[in-house]
């Protein structure tokens, strides 16, 4: 969540007229691309199907997604494993050929960080969550899906937005597997909440009665990371 590059609006200014379209390197190392004004400005007017803004408040453009860092885990396909359990009937644990042998759709949807920049239109591949819920046959009590990544990482989210269409379990970003920074070999993708909740290395999906806040959730962020209602401090 730590950003070292967090300009003042006049100096975000400065920067994007400067400087939109080329490539920055922040301090921590990672590399990003500002969207151009125009771009920008297009994104604050248009609207998405359900009504809301495509450009939720308070928010900036980038041309593709930024690495954010955390705790890496095992970028080879051959160490994946995922655990699906909790409040199931059928716990069932899969290596990533399992994974790929299930439906695997292409999801074009935007993405907001905490720390303020949005891209448009990112395109990913995997498996839809609400598929693996179905393979698990998940149990009435299941309330929240709580995501287990690498290092104890942890996300919550309730069970009926981590059942929507658009929330998948992704293995490509833009048509190619997925970097190592983005969470290699597999994460998951929930667009319509603050991309924390999007966790990568993912180990497991556990689904539970009882609500447990996750790694940025008991660290002072919002429990449920809704981007257009700007919930992003608890
Ligand atoms: N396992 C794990 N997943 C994580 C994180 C993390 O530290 N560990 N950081 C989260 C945060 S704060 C953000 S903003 C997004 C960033 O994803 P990106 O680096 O692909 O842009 O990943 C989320 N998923
Ligand atoms: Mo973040």
């Amino acid at each position: 969540m730590s950003d070292g590059f967090e300009p003042s609006m006049s100096r975000r200014a400065f920067v994007r007229s400067a400087m939109f379209g080329t490539v920055i390197v922040a301090l921590g190392g990672g590399s990003y691309v500002l969207a151009s004004e125009d771009e920008e400005r297009k994104a604050r007017a248009d609207k998405r199907p359900d009504g809301r803004a495509r450009l939720p408040p308070g928010q900036y453009l980038l041309k593709r997604i930024r690495p954010m860092g955390g705790t890496e885990g095992d970028p080879s396909p051959g160490g994946f494993r995922l655990r699906v359990h909790g409040e199931v009937e059928q716990p069932f644990t899969i290596d990533f050929a399992e994974l790929l042998k299930m439906t695997q759709v292409d999801r074009v949807c935007d993405v907001h960080c905490v720390t303020k920049w949005t891209a448009l239109d990112t395109k990913w591949t995997g498996v839809k969550l609400a598929d693996l819920a179905a393979r698990a046959k998940v149990k009435p009590a299941a309330r929240h899906v709580i995501f287990e990544a690498a290092a104890g990482y942890t996300a919550n989210v309730p069970l009926r937005e981590a059942l929507a269409p658009n929330v998948i379990v992704a293995h490509k970003y833009e048509g190619v597997p997925l970097a190592r920074a983005h969470g290699a070999p597999v994460r998951v993708v929930v667009p319509d909440l603050y991309f924390w909740k999007s966790a990568k290395w993912i180990t497991g999906v556990r689904f539970v009665a009882s609500d447990r806040p996750g790694y940025w959730e008991t660290r002072g962020y919002h429990n449920h990371a809704d981007p257009w209602k700007e919930e992003r401090y608890g």
